[in-house]
């Protein structure tokens, strides 16, 4: 009898907040070749050639381009295998991480 008064009639549900995901950016540079972006691009962002294309134009004409956004972990590690792609060949293709607002 007492239960029917103390019991809450609904479960707790704290609120908890979504994880920010993180952009990655690719940053341009007058060295590294347009198509080798775009094979980095289509290798470790699985894109298309034209989406992989797109990008790249955005990036040799703003100065940056947002790739994707992935948790904070993936977007990282990404970013760090894409820019190893580029060091490997001797170009300084750069991709960064940033939160998203
Ligand atoms: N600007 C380079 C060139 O003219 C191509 C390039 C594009 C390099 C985008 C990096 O993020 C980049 N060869």
């Amino acid at each position: 009898m007492i239960d029917a008064v103390t019991k809450p009639r609904t479960k707790v549900r704290p609120k908890t907040e979504r994880p920010r995901l993180h952009k990655v950016i690719l940053v341009n540079d007058d060295f590294t070749p347009r198509e080798f972006v775009v094979t980095v691009l289509k290798a470790e962002f699985r894109m298309t050639e034209d989406q992989a294309h797109k990008v790249m134009i955005t990036a040799h004409q703003r100065g940056v381009c947002v790739v994707a956004v992935f948790t904070k972990d993936v977007a990282e590690t990404k970013a760090t295998r894409a820019t190893d792609a580029g060091r490997a060949k001797g170009y300084p293709l750069l991709f960064t991480t940033e939160p998203e607002e």
